[in-house]
């Protein structure tokens, strides 16, 4: 069973730190991180994953764009939840130091690479939370890449769970209709 202590922990958190900041459709930003929660928690019932494990991918998918996008830093992370939720949500950071978003993409690859399946889970999921029909004012080449680097992330993060694998290759075969 997962602990509700920490879910609502981490979704207090992480509802305080996004603020007013709404998704590219206009919602408030928490429908996007418990909709990546919902694959993660989905996810590890499927592949049995260890309660522990399970509470800390599940920690990290509602956690896992504060450094990115609000004021929260890896220290705050470490001081309120631990340095493996730290290392975590660093690994799903964009490093925005570096020049192209290909750059910035492989980078965290790399991050995640080194850290364990339960972290991992939650790249995938998030890109499945994320394939849905393109915003109006994206072009055909941006939805092109959207899809190629997709198929990216599967390929390198596959094997942390089969069916969020699953699940991303059915949103990426979906997503064709979209290209122009
Ligand atoms: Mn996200």
């Amino acid at each position: 069973m997962f602990s509700q202590e920490k879910y609502l922990k981490a979704l207090k958190y992480a509802v305080k730190a996004h603020g007013e900041q709404k998704t590219p459709n206009g919602e408030p930003y928490i429908t996007h991180l418990s909709s990546v929660a919902m694959e993660v928690i989905h996810a590890c019932q499927e592949g049995k994953v260890e309660d522990k494990k399970a509470d800390l991918a599940i920690t990290v998918a509602l956690l896992h764009d504060t450094i990115e996008d609000t004021d929260v830093t890896y220290d705050d992370l470490y001081s309120n939840f631990g340095a493996e939720v730290a290392e975590g949500v660093d690994a799903l950071t964009k490093d925005k130091t570096l020049p192209t978003k290909k750059e910035q993409m492989e980078d965290s690859i790399n991050k995640l690479l080194t850290q364990g399946y339960e972290i991992q889970m939650v790249k995938l999921a998030d890109r499945i939370t994320n394939m849905q029909k393109p915003p109006e004012h994206w072009d055909g080449e941006k939805i092109f890449n959207y899809h190629k680097e997709a198929k990216f992330i599967l390929s390198c993060l596959k094997n942390s769970n089969l069916h969020l694998s699953k699940r991303l290759e059915e949103k990426i075969n979906n997503y064709i209709v979209y290209i122009k």
